[in-house]
């Protein structure tokens, strides 16, 4: 059995001393391959072109926590994906910053600060406004129990609703009655044939009128011009996107320049490199004692 990594050279030395202390064979590129006969694992954000070269892989791991990027694989081959709790925190922290930030009103003090206005606004307490999280698996959870720790009035949905203290669920044939009651809108939701394009004019026109939007699941999600639509309409108010489509966005993209929105690019989470490389240990171990694989996605459903 043996790893190996196709991705960046700055994860090569980490993931090379991770797995040379477990005693875990490793290529750190394919060039270092000789024999594509050892090669059972490969860790990667897209894998390589060829993968018919290694007749023995038994699975490919996505070193993110999305995998709608990924190609099919080859029959039989498992895909995980990356789980790591520095992955969870990190996303949650941008998503906190998000909500905080449309909750006090940023977009509007840092477009008035670009005039010099020292102009006050009615601020409101936490507890009076509602934050709905499309998408309650493990970093929508992380978010829900961190926003109702903060005073937030938290609502989730996910397909199968969730028994979460103090969070009110929903399950997925309830997503208007969701939709109404979230003053602000977080998006965590993976991308999938069900999710593409979900974030959409009929949907925004669900939500309470003036309510914000914080988008950190995947830019197909969402159509940018009915977003467009939505804030010049009023519906919307303001919007912080970590993830849009396309990505990158054009620098002449009309996001960018409109003051109801801010824009970070994708860097809600960067996987630990130690952390990636210990959740492929611990598949890699899984694999071999025949116990279930961590972050295995199941590929019929698209997460
Ligand atoms: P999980 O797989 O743990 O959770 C996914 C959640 O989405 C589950 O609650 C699931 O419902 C729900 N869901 C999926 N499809 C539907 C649907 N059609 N209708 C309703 N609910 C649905 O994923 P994570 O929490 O780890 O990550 C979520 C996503 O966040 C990732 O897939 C990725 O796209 C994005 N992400 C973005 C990052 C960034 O940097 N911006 C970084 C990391 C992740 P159920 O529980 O019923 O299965
Ligand atoms: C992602 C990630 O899935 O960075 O976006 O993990």
């Amino acid at each position: 059995m043996a790893l190996l990594l196709h991705s960046t050279p700055e994860r090569r030395e980490i993931w090379g001393r991770v797995f040379a202390e477990a005693g875990e064979l490793f290529f750190a590129t394919e060039a270092e391959v000789t024999d594509p006969e050892e090669v059972t694992h490969i860790a990667c954000w897209i894998p390589p072109n060829d993968l018919s070269r290694y007749p023995n892989l038994s699975a490919v791991i996505g070193v993110g926590a999305g995998t709608d990027h990924m190609p099919p694989l080859p029959e039989g081959v498992a895909l995980s994906r990356t789980v790591a709790p520095g992955i969870e925190a990190m996303v949650r922290d941008w998503v906190v910053l998000a909500v905080l930030a449309l909750h006090r009103d940023l977009p509007l003090y840092l477009d008035q600060a670009t005039r010099g206005e020292w102009v006050t606004h009615k601020t409101r307490l936490a507890r009076t406004r509602r934050v709905g999280i499309m998408g309650m698996g493990r970093i929508g959870t992380l978010v829900a129990q961190t926003l109702g720790a903060m005073d937030f009035e938290v609502l989730g949905w996910s397909r199968a609703a969730k028994a979460i203290d103090g969070v009110e669920t929903f399950g997925g044939d309830d997503l208007d009655g969701f939709l109404s009651r979230s003053d602000i809108l977080v998006g965590l939701l993976p991308l999938t044939d069900d999710t593409r394009g979900i974030l959409d004019d009929r949907l925004f026109a669900r939500l309470p009128r003036g309510a914000g939007l914080v988008q950190a699941g995947r830019g197909a999600q969402m159509d940018m011009e009915a977003l467009r639509r939505a804030l010049n309409g009023g519906q919307l108010l303001a919007a912080m996107l970590d993830v849009t489509d396309p990505e990158p966005l054009p620098p002449d993209h009309w996001a960018w320049a409109d003051p109801r929105v801010i824009v970070t690019p994708h860097i809600g989470a960067q996987t630990d490199a130690e952390e990636g490389a210990q959740h492929a240990l611990a598949v890699i171990r899984a694999g071999r004692e025949g116990a279930p694989l961590p972050g295995l996605v199941d590929r019929a459903r698209g997460y």
